[in-house]
């Protein structure tokens, strides 16, 4: 017996609330905005995507708010806003609370009838069925009652409708595919529980990454969260080419078939530079700019922050610094839409020979240079250049060079009155700590 064709949205982890750009304080002030706002435009972009696609009810299976959140609240309100909306649409919605949103005012306020009448919270002592005859859907889900549910809630979930098309919401960790600690390892589902229950969709919640977990004889799917929030790997677009976002899932003969829409406004991405031996500093910073370029025109519209890597062996792999590449390549990527927010060397070193040939130009370069010379190498060249904080200790210690940011008159050691021996004494020295952090060893004699 064929059931009404009908179409949802599955959406998951909204996490409206969460501040994103705490960590990326170098926005500018309408960047930072704007990344700010990010979760909470996905409702915006969701009301769009309901009024071009008309679907007949929404699910939301968790995490709907990053923490707390009383309903007098401005996201809260934002939220409300949001539900009565598509009120006004005539689109219901099926919410269950995740471990981050337990503690709002979510599931009270609905209880207390403050919420539209399109709204619908599952509760959190037990699972319920609501039931939509007229599409013959059953739709079965259960609210978290506390932040950490170890137990296996859809183990009581209900025996599936007869004839219906019913659908399991549920925030939940499956299978512990993504090897959660015990901590997060949320209301842990498997595929024997869900065989089980013989219902034919599973809108699950809790993990950012979107998956189709199982498509075949049912489907089981994490939407993903509609925003990243961060540079970890579940939040970023480099391997989605569509960004983040929600499901649609239209259903015909009780066939769901799905389609990803896309709802973020601001995008996390890994550009990784590989670098060869011999580029220089000019090089990788022209090479990752491409890099970036490609990635802005693959997002037009987006938001865009980017942390890059640099990867490969180099002659200079301790002679770039992250915070000086960061500056580089945010003064030659002056984009409103776009931030690198973090520089990240993986570089390993070249060869031994490669290695020593670098080592001998830097030799040359101290032998070739009188006393003035040597203290701006010193303080330019080893002060800028090489990452490892206790060298300048060490540099400081040995011969009473004190960093760039100390007039130089004040530093007793390096004068005009120094002399030849002491002069070679230095560079002697200069070029054994130098070759010493060249080869990546400790700057000690040990
Ligand atoms: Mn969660």
């Amino acid at each position: 017996m064929a059931g009404k064709e009908f179409k949802f949205i599955h959406i998951s982890d909204l996490h409206i609330g969460r501040e994103i750009t705490k960590k990326y304080s170098f926005l500018d002030p309408d960047q930072e905005i704007r990344v700010r706002r990010s979760p909470i435009k996905v409702l915006d972009n969701l009301v769009a995507l309901a009024e071009e696609e008309e679907p007949d009810f929404i699910l939301l299976a968790g995490d709907t708010f990053d923490d707390d959140m009383p309903s007098s609240d401005n996201y809260f309100k934002k939220f409300k806003n949001f539900l009565k909306k598509l009120d006004q649409l005539n689109i219901d919605i099926y919410i269950v609370l995740g471990n981050h949103d337990v503690d709002s005012d979510l599931l009270t306020s609905f209880e207390a009838k403050k919420l539209p009448e399109n709204t619908y919270v599952f509760p959190a002592k037990n699972a319920d069925t609501f039931t939509i005859d007229n599409f013959k859907v059953a739709i079965h889900g259960q609210s978290y009652p506390k932040k950490v549910v170890t137990e296996k809630l859809v183990e009581k979930f209900p025996k599936p409708v007869r004839d219906f098309f019913n659908i399991g919401l549920i925030h939940t960790s499956y299978e512990n595919t993504y090897k959660l600690d015990e901590t997060h390892n949320y209301a842990p589902t498997n595929k024997a529980m869900l065989d089980k229950c013989e219902y034919n969709y599973w809108a699950f919640g809790h993990i950012h990454k979107r998956e189709i977990l199982i498509q075949d004889p049912y489907l089981a799917v994490y939407p993903g969260n509609p925003q990243g929030l961060s540079t970890k790997p579940s939040e970023t677009c480099n391997d989605i080419s569509d960004g983040k976002g929600c499901y649609l899932v239209e259903v015909k003969n009780f066939e769901p078939e799905l389609t990803f829409k896309t709802l973020d406004d601001a995008r996390f991405f890994t550009a990784v530079t590989e670098v060869k031996k011999d580029q220089d500093i000019s090089e990788i910073v022209n090479n990752t700019v491409k890099k970036i370029e490609s990635i802005q025109n693959e997002n037009p519209g987006k938001f865009l922050m980017i942390t890059v890597e640099l990867e490969g062996k180099s002659d200079y792999y301790n002679l770039i610094l992250e915070e000086e590449l960061l500056t580089s390549l945010n003064e030659e990527l002056e984009y409103e839409d776009l931030n690198i927010i973090k520089c990240i060397n993986k570089l390993k070193p070249s060869t031994k020979e490669d290695s020593l040939e670098a080592i001998e130009s830097i030799v040359t370069e101290l032998e070739g240079l009188d006393i003035d010379d040597l203290e701006n190498f010193i303080n330019e060249t080893v002060f800028e250049h090489l990452t490892k904080k206790e060298f300048k200790k060490n540099l400081n210690k040995k011969f009473g060079i004190l960093p760039k940011s100390i007039p130089l008159t004040e530093q007793k050691v390096i004068s005009d009155e120094i002399d030849e021996q002491e002069s070679s004494e230095i560079i002697n020295n200069s070029i054994k700590i130098a070759s010493r952090i060249i080869n990546g060893l400790s700057y000690k004699d040990d």
